[in-house]
């Protein structure tokens, strides 16, 4: 149970990706009934994306996370229209998204400069409120942090999703023999000769329960939604995560993978993956390859010899399966064009889809009897 206590320790360290603050618009100036004045309104507060911001620094900064616009100026007689109250801007990282205390979704900023209407200040006062002025919109949300990045690594704890990225890329993530090594999602980037470049995330590792919040739960798998694909990695000799709870083999961690992920959020299983096996410098690694093999090859049938607890709905689609060693560098090349044809094949697909799509809305808006009969996708 040490490590127990060490992830406890660890899993609440420095990564914030998740903060909630109060926000409220400055209550508007008054109006000055006598010359028909009208107050300034309140100041708003927005959620401004900005690079090389982290949500820890708002915590840090602001430790009671309140954020209350200014107040709208009065009406005078030196000025008839009073002036507006300061705005306040929250600086967060970009790829963030927005929601308000009931969870209602209220928007995303995902590039350097988005902004977000938060709280909206008061009107001033002026003749049709009888010169008082409003109150601002108060409101508590919640900013969360999601990577975007090309491909999310998904495993078991120890299967070698950091190995593999450090083989892959310059990145430097912490790898060790022991589960959940991995505590915070570190992004590598994945080189071509042609100097184009792939976004690895490296995720901690899921363990069963994982959508019930188990181990990192939805603190981390929430980021797997963000990734364009996702790559399963999965040690070829099986997973016991300690004593007392069952060993899987590497069928059964595919299938688990899957679940787990399909009991989070069901459409996750649509995204293309590619399916890693690692350690196959492993001594017994063949022959537990070869009858994971088997068992991929029959799929359907294969799954009724397993207990129902570790069978998802659906199964998950593999685009490529391929054997590597993390270790040695066996298969890292083949895997590396893999990952890049498998994104450049959905990008195509996207394009396509979207160039459908686009199609489909002008000939909304053309009258039926000027559209040829040809080169019109029907809608299905
Ligand atoms: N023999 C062998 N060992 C490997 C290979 N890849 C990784 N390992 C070892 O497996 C252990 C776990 O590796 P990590 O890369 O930390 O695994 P992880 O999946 O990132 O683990 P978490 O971060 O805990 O989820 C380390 O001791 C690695 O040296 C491989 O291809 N062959
Ligand atoms: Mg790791």
């Amino acid at each position: 149970m040490v490590w127990t206590s060490r992830i406890c320790f660890r899993k609440y360290g420095n990564f914030v990706d998740n903060v909630r603050l109060y926000v409220r618009g400055g209550t508007g100036g008054m109006g000055l009934p006598r010359l028909g004045g009208h107050g300034g309104d309140g100041g708003d507060v927005w959620v401004v994306a900005k690079k090389d911001t982290r949500l820890k620094q708002i915590k840090d900064k602001h430790p009671d996370k309140r954020f209350i616009a200014g107040v709208g100026s009065n009406s005078s007689i030196q000025s008839l229209r009073g002036a507006k109250g300061e705005d306040i801007e929250v600086f967060a990282p970009t790829g963030i998204s927005v929601t308000s205390d009931h969870g209602k979704m209220l928007g995303e900023l995902n590039r350097e400069g988005d902004k977000l209407l938060v709280a909206k200040g008061g009107r001033g006062g002026s003749p049709q409120s009888g010169f008082l002025p409003n109150k601002g919109q108060t409101r508590n949300i919640r900013l969360d942090l999601k990577l975007i990045a090309d491909l999310g690594l998904v495993g078991f704890p120890n299967a070698g999703k950091s190995s593999l990225l450090t083989a892959l890329s310059h990145a430097k993530p912490n790898i060790a023999n022991y589960a959940f090594t991995t505590l915070k999602p570190e992004i590598g980037k994945v080189m071509y000769d042609d100097h184009k470049q792939v976004s690895v995330a490296d995720l901690p590792g899921l363990i069963e329960g994982a959508h019930m919040n188990k181990g990192m739960g939805h603190k981390f798998l929430k980021h797997v939604e963000r990734t364009k694909q996702l790559m399963f990695v999965v040690d070829v000799c099986g997973f016991q995560l300690a004593s007392n709870t069952p060993f899987r083999s590497a069928f059964e961690t595919v299938l688990l993978l899957s679940k787990e992920l399909e009991l989070y959020k069901e459409g996750l299983l649509s995204k293309p993956a590619i399916l890693v096996i690692n350690k196959m410098d492993l001594p017994e690694a063949q022959s537990h390859f070869q009858e994971l093999e088997a068992h991929l090859e029959n799929k359907e049938e294969s799954i009724h010899l397993f207990a129902e607890d570790v069978i998802p709905k659906s199964l998950m689609h593999f685009t490529h399966i391929v054997p590597v060693s993390a270790m040695t560098g066996l298969g890292l090349p083949l895997l590396k064009s893999l990952i890049r044809q498998s994104l450049e094949e959905q990008d195509t697909i996207d394009t396509e889809a979207q160039r459908n799509q686009k199609i489909l809305e002008l000939r909304r808006e053309i009258p039926p009897s000027s559209i040829p009969s040809w080169g019109v996708p029907q809608p299905t």
